[in-house]
């Protein structure tokens, strides 16, 4: 599963006076117009690849198209990763100099191989005709190995996504209490904020090897009656961003007042700690969610999941968006 980044170049005709040999090219292109150099990915307004690894161990690759979408010939010059862990990042390149044509792009890919656990950071910079500089942040989570005690702590997972939460501790287990910790708020039920789906994304997993279905539920019945929105495959078990391998990350709930589950070790795990009859009753923990700049995100939330009883809150990692705290009184239900 691979995740795209694309580096976009608009540029203007002054460029091609530095390319006399390439000037027939262009010929076309207007004199007028902004001097830019803009970075899309897949995910808008953020310019980063993430990764997770065991250490010593190389994770996929995730690929970078850079696009040259002026009118005329690109150069692509230098590409270069900068920054304290520079070293845990390994990129696989063309021969430089090249020059991309107009509407065309060249490929690289980038894998992460950490010799140590926790977060790495670093920054691809880079050099090309185009007249504003260009980078593409490179953040990487190794961790000791594989379940257990070898998983990273869940402030390690948010701190690598980039999500400025404060978790309520920086070590693995951070207790099952039913008390708030961090930033944590207590949220059992949600609503639909503004017009539009709700979005409900698992962003990392470190738990048992198993396919993990989750959703949403509603009350009114005996029963809460369970919508499942998606399942990630068993494979993916022990990473950031695994791929959803059936159903989604939206759905509308309308105007209906829903939390949401997950369903690991046989148990399901529910944001209403009054559902919980397994080991655990606080399973969910949930955070307002602020990005990589400390900013809070509108409507939006991080939940950790606790499926059994070690309190890690990393055996899934949800990112819900579009929703508010439901002002509806919580249901006596499932004591
Ligand atoms: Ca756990
Ligand atoms: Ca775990």
């Amino acid at each position: 599963m691979y995740k795209y980044a694309t580096l976009a170049f608009m540029w203007r005709a002054l460029f091609t006076a530095l390319l006399p040999t390439l000037a027939a090219c262009t010929s076309d292109v207007s004199t007028e117009g902004p001097v830019s150099a803009e970075v899309s990915i897949s995910a808008p307004g953020q310019n980063e690849l993430i990764f997770s690894s065991v250490k010593s161990a190389s994770s996929e690759a995730r690929h970078i198209a850079f696009r040259n979408s002026g009118q005329g010939p690109l150069e692509l010059r230098t590409l270069a990763v900068t920054g304290l862990d520079a070293a845990a990042f390994k990129l696989s390149v063309p021969a430089l100099p090249l020059v991309i044509g107009a509407g065309e792009a060249a490929r690289a890919s980038v894998t992460f191989l950490p010799t140590a656990a926790g977060t790495h950071a670093a920054s691809l910079q880079v050099g090309s005709s185009a007249p504003a500089a260009v980078s593409v942040g490179l953040y990487g989570l190794g961790s000791e190995g594989e379940q257990g005690e070898n998983e990273p702590p869940l402030q390690a997972v948010v701190d690598t996504l980039g999500d400025t939460v404060d978790v309520g501790g920086d070590t693995l287990e951070l207790g099952s209490s039913e008390d708030t910790i961090g930033d944590e708020v207590l949220v059992p039920l949600f609503e639909k904020a503004v017009a539009g789906p709700v979005t409900l994304k698992v962003v990392a997993r470190y738990g048992p090897e198993e396919v993990f279905p989750y959703g949403f539920y509603t009350l009114g019945g005996a029963e809460p009656a369970l919508n499942e929105v998606g399942r990630i495959a068993a494979e993916y078990a022990q990473e950031l961003l695994p791929p959803v391998a059936a159903g989604g990350v939206t759905f509308d709930p309308g105007t209906v007042v829903f939390g949401v589950y997950g369903q690991a070790s046989g148990e399901t795990q529910s944001s209403l700690d009054n559902l919980n009859s397994g080991d655990i009753t606080h399973a969910l923990r949930v955070y307002p969610l602020k990005n990589r700049r400390g900013n809070l995100v509108a409507d939006s939330y991080l939940i950790g999941l606790e499926e059994a009883r070690n309190g890690d809150y990393q055996d899934a990692l949800f990112v819900l968006s579009n929703v508010k705290p439901s002002r509806v009184a919580v249901p006596d239900v499932g004591d």
